[in-house]
Order: C-alpha cells, then structure tokens, then sequence
C-alpha cells in the first residue's frame, strides 16, 4: 500500500500539558511519527513524501483568519512578556461570547480549544506538512477513482486533525487532515463522499465542518463521551443541521467494549456509507481504540484492527486512510500493521 508523508512530522514536540492539575508527558509526540513510520516501512509499505500543494486545500475546510493565525503566532509572540516553548490558552470564549479580540493572549483562547493544544516554533510546519500528506493521498484515491479503480491508500498524518473544526483547533489537532480529504475527494469526483471515524475519540471537527452539508456524510465510532473527551458533543441526537439533517451520525460505545461491539458499530457504518452512496471513502484512523493506549477507553486488541482493515476493504470503495490518533504503546506499530495488512493491497 502507497503511504503519503511528510517529514514535517517530526516537528511540533510538545514535552507536556495540564492534566488533573498535574503537568504530565504529552502523548501527541513525534516519536508516534517515527515509530508508526517504521512500522509501515518494515512491513514493506512504500513510502511517498507529500509534495506542497499550497495552503488552497487546507483553506477549502478552514476559515482563513485561524489559518493565519495559525501561520503567525509564534512569529507574535513578542506581543507577550517572558514567553516559554509555546503559547497557550488561558481564556477560552462560551457561548454567545463571539467577538475575536485582537491582542496575541486573547486569540490563542479564541482559536484553541483546550491546554493540550499549544503553538510551538514548528507548530505550523508540522501541521501544514500533515495537511499535505492528506492531499496527496486524496489525489491518489481520486485519480484511481477517476479511472474506475478502487485504490486503498494511507497518510501517515500527525500532527492529527480530526478534532479541528472550521476555525479552531483542539484536541492535539491544528488542521483536520481527514476533512482535507474528504473535501478535495469531493471537488474532484463531483459525488458525495463519506468519512468513517474509528478514533476512539469523536470525530467532534469533522462533524462541526460538514454538519450543515448533505454532500459528506459524517459518522464517529467514539467511547462515550459523557465522561471522555470531547464532552460536549459525540451524542447519538447530533444528526446534523439544515440540509445536512441526517448527514451525520454518531455511534457512542460505552468504556470497555472490545472487538465484538466495534466491528459490530463498523459494519453498521459500512451499511450506512453503501445506502448513501459515497463515490469514495476517508477513514479517520485513530489507533487508540487499542486496549493497550495510554488514554484509551476501548480494547480492541492487534486481531481487531486486522478485521476492522479487512471490513472496510470488503465495501469496494475508492478509500483514503487518514491517521488520527493511537498512542505509544507495544501494541501500536502492530496494530497499523495489522489493519493495514486486514486492508490487503
Ligand atoms: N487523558 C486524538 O486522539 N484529552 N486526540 C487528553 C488525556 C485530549 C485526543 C486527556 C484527547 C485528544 C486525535
Ligand atoms: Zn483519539
């Protein structure tokens, strides 16, 4: 199988973040790069660096005040006194709190959602390179597609993007690599797409970008939030707004489930993508549904992943596999092997 990259994935390191009132490891490391990297190279994956396609396809889902924000805040920072390694939120807006002030500290709190989702030096080189691996992989899918061909391929994306909305990001994530891909396999098939999250964490960005559209159809597979991250969203009732009603579904599983309920919730979503008619498909790779992952809920062990792979293959469609999250853990190489394996090709 063809994997898309780039080396801007070693970038954005970020040590630790706020977590129960206690500064632990951040598990959203460029270590996950290489060792997933090595992962798909040793079991004899091709690997292909993502060539710049310029900020047109990030802009496509992202509104271009946040992507210059993102482009210029480290570059700002001296708007603020006794800066560190990165800029974080302090303030975060609530509802009905709309106006973007215009100082450095005010915006971070503005265009960020949370303390684990910090600007670094390199945070916009690396996020940027993800963005592009997700372009080249939808590229690949869509051109193949555009021959009748139904090709599988895989971007190796992190930093990850799936909790990044339209203008903001959160969640470990900067730019949404899936939605990326969904987008430009949308414009360039002229035919609705679909997009099958499997990250153990709702797909919350992707969902807030495509809720009020008919033409993506969104669907999370996620551990429960009432009690994980993200909270305030990942309800079975949020079906989408306007003409996106019924475009969007989310499948809440509760904490502990393994393989059985998920490959169950994944067949269920296969069924659901087939009657709606997706030209193509973008699966959100989270591997954190392993039972091994540091902040994981599910346990999906290494055979889990292999069938989920062997599942979504059996659809037929034209499929772009994005990376999301999936932690270091043992389990973690084997299971992207595995799934990928389960995929074939
Ligand atoms: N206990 C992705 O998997 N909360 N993001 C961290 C750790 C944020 C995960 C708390 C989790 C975000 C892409
Ligand atoms: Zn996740």
């Amino acid at each position: 199988m063809l994997v898309f990259h780039s080396d801007a994935s070693l970038l954005q390191n970020p040590p630790t973040f706020f977590r129960h009132g206690r500064l632990m490891p951040h598990p959203e490391t460029s270590e996950r790069y290489r060792v997933l990297r090595d992962a798909v190279t040793g079991a004899g994956h091709v690997l292909h660096l993502a060539p710049d396609a310029g900020v047109a396809s990030i802009k496509a889902v992202h509104a271009p005040d946040y992507v210059e924000f993102l482009r210029t805040a480290w570059d700002r920072r001296g708007e603020l006194k006794n800066v560190g390694e990165e800029l974080l939120a302090t303030q975060f807006p609530r509802v009905g709190m709309d106006t973007r002030p215009v100082g450095l500290q005010g915006q971070l709190g503005f265009y960020l959602g949370d303390t684990s989702t910090s600007i670094r030096g390199d945070t916009w080189d690396a996020a940027y390179g993800a963005a592009q691996a997700a372009v080249a992989l939808a590229d690949h899918v869509g051109d193949a597609a555009l021959k009748g061909e139904a090709a599988t391929a895989y971007a190796l994306c992190r930093p990850p993007g799936h909790h990044a909305y339209t203008a903001y990001g959160s969640g470990f994530c900067y730019l949404n690599n899936s939605a990326i891909a969904a987008q430009r396999l949308r414009e360039k098939l002229g035919r609705p797409v679909a997009v099958l999250d499997i990250d153990v964490h709702h797909g919350n960005g992707t969902q807030g970008i495509f809720y009020d559209r008919a033409d993506v159809l969104t669907i999370s597979i996620h551990a429960d939030t009432s009690s994980y991250f993200p909270f305030y969203c990942g309800y079975q009732g949020e079906t989408g707004l306007g003409a996106g009603e019924g475009f969007n579904i989310n499948m809440p599983l509760a904490h502990g489930s393994g393989n059985e309920v998920w490959l169950a919730a994944i067949r269920d979503g296969l069924d659901r993508v087939a009657g709606f008619g997706a030209a193509a498909l973008v699966v959100a790779l989270g591997l954190d549904a392993s039972e091994e992952d540091p902040i994981g809920a599910l346990k999906v062990t290494t055979d889990g992943f292999r069938e989920a792979g062997a599942l979504i293959a059996s659809a037929g469609l034209p499929t772009a596999f994005v990376q999301e999250g999936g932690y270091l853990c043992e389990a973690l190489p084997r299971n992207l092997v595995a799934f990928l394996s389960g995929v074939g090709g």
